[in-house]
């Protein structure tokens, strides 16, 4: 079993926290969690390459991609890494998660352990709304909140 976990922050304010849990190499990755303060509605959730938020939300990069593929849903063949779809927010602004992903891993060299997860201010369209940004970003518009993922206390 390996966990991680991230504390999403947005103006230095604690959002909320995700924790990962994987059984073994190659199992899929559990992913739970809870947020808040949010617009209700879906709103884009990636893991993105780099585990920097020295400049906020932006220093962590583009959305995590070792495969070089186009963006694309959780469920698509073809898609980045860090593709986690979309959170649904309530109309209380808040977010309960929890989805299994079979792409993302704790292990190896493709872990996302050390990189952020960001949840994004718009909808992802998952590649298919046909704007210009959709095959990079799914045009889920500006980064909420971050937070970097680290090792989780077992
Ligand atoms: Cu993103
Ligand atoms: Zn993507």
């Amino acid at each position: 079993m390996s966990q991680a976990v991230a504390t999403l922050v947005r103006d230095s304010k604690t959002v909320g926290v995700v924790f990962f849990n994987q059984e073994q190499p190659e199992a899929p990755v559990t992913v739970t969690g809870a947020l808040e303060g949010l617009t209700p509605g879906q709103h884009g959730f990636h893991i993105h390459e780099f585990g920097d938020n020295t400049n906020g939300c932006t220093s962590a990069g583009p959305h995590f991609n070792p495969h070089k593929k186009t963006h694309g849903a959780p469920t698509d063949e073809e898609r980045h890494v860090g593709d986690l779809g979309n959170i649904e927010v309530g109309s209380d602004g808040k977010a309960a998660i929890k989805f299994d992903d079979k792409l993302i891993s704790l292990f190896g060299a493709h872990s996302i352990v050390g990189r952020s997860i960001v949840v994004h201010e718009e909808v992802d369209d998952l590649g298919k709304g046909g704007h210009e940004l959709s095959k990079t970003t799914g045009n889920a518009g500006g980064r909420f909140a971050c937070g970097v993922i680290g090792i989780r206390q077992a």
